[in-house]
């Protein structure tokens, strides 16, 4: 293989030196990089969804690498066709599918002038405890009341979401303005987060790496006055806590969308929340 290549590199020598074109010094230097050119990723281990960030050394200047996923002998999927720079490096990334099996992987990267590979796992999802800790802004002690979330679990750095959870629990307890649920089967990988509370904006956490033991992740305080949980605080909403005003719970009228603190009324507390966050937007 490496006799027929060298072959017709010498060829092309003698056609660019028969037309002129030709600069040994540079062509000599090129194909001296090929010969250690190499592949890498930052870890040797991934989860399913995790994204991989690949780098390249020591490519010729230029070239292009065509970059494939396999199994063993097995092509997987391409994954990338990069140029390399002027230094013949390049750097790039992709998502695992959450769809692969778990096992030995490669990353081919085949260029017409040489090629390189690197090998990671591809480790298998054990389950894991995520808990969701929260506070809820202007909620008061000691009334208790219920919340409900969707929780969005997207590929880190991505928008493609492959999971949600919907979870109902009362935001605190008669000594605690502090809320907290847990996941107890948790599909353990890097996450980016969203949770998003029916009557708040939603909040994000990037870059949550779920492991198999407890991992806790801290929302902080939840951004309330989205009445018709559209994700933005505007007239809309202050229309929906207008037409609540004064109502109590059990009275015809009364609308829990609007009572952003919990305590069973419409009023001008509910009112201030509302003023606080208004035009702002989620995710937080
Ligand atoms: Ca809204
Ligand atoms: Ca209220």
């Amino acid at each position: 293989m490496k006799t027929s290549l060298q072959r017709i590199a010498w060829l092309l020598v003698f056609l660019f030196i028969l037309d002129g074109s030709f600069t040994p010094p540079l062509f000599v230097e090129a194909q001296a990089e090929i010969q250690g050119a190499y592949i890498y990723t930052d870890s040797s281990t991934y989860f399913p969804g995790e994204q991989v960030s690949f780098h390249g050394r020591d490519f010729a200047p230029w070239v292009s690498v065509a970059v494939g996923l396999w199994m063993g002998e097995s092509f997987i999927s391409p994954i990338a066709q990069i140029e390399a720079n002027e230094t013949g490096t390049f750097d790039s990334s992709f998502s695992l599918s959450q769809e692969l099996s778990t096992g030995l992987y490669s990353l081919r990267a085949n260029s017409q002038m040489g090629s390189a590979e690197t090998t990671f796992a591809l480790a298998p999802l054990s389950p894991g405890i995520l808990v969701v800790t929260f506070q809820m802004q202007g909620a008061s002690l000691p009334i208790n009341y219920t919340a409900s979330f969707l929780l969005t679990f997207f590929a880190s750095g991505t928008s493609s979401a492959f999971a949600t959870t919907t979870i109902t629990c009362y935001s605190h307890s008669p000594t605690s303005l502090a809320g907290s649920f847990s996941l107890t089967s948790a599909a353990t990988g890097l996450y980016d987060l969203q949770l998003k509370e029916d009557r708040a904006l939603s909040a994000l956490q990037t870059g949550v790496v779920v492991v198999t033991g407890t991992t806790t992740v801290d929302f902080n305080e939840q951004r309330v006055g989205d009445a018709n949980g559209d994700d933005v605080v505007n007239i809309l909403d202050f229309a929906l806590l207008k037409a609540s005003f004064s109502k109590t719970t059990g009275q015809a009228g009364f609308d829990p969308r609007a009572d952003f603190n919990g305590n069973r009324i419409v009023n001008a507390t509910d009112f201030v929340l509302l003023k606080t966050n208004f035009g702002k937007w989620g995710p937080l």
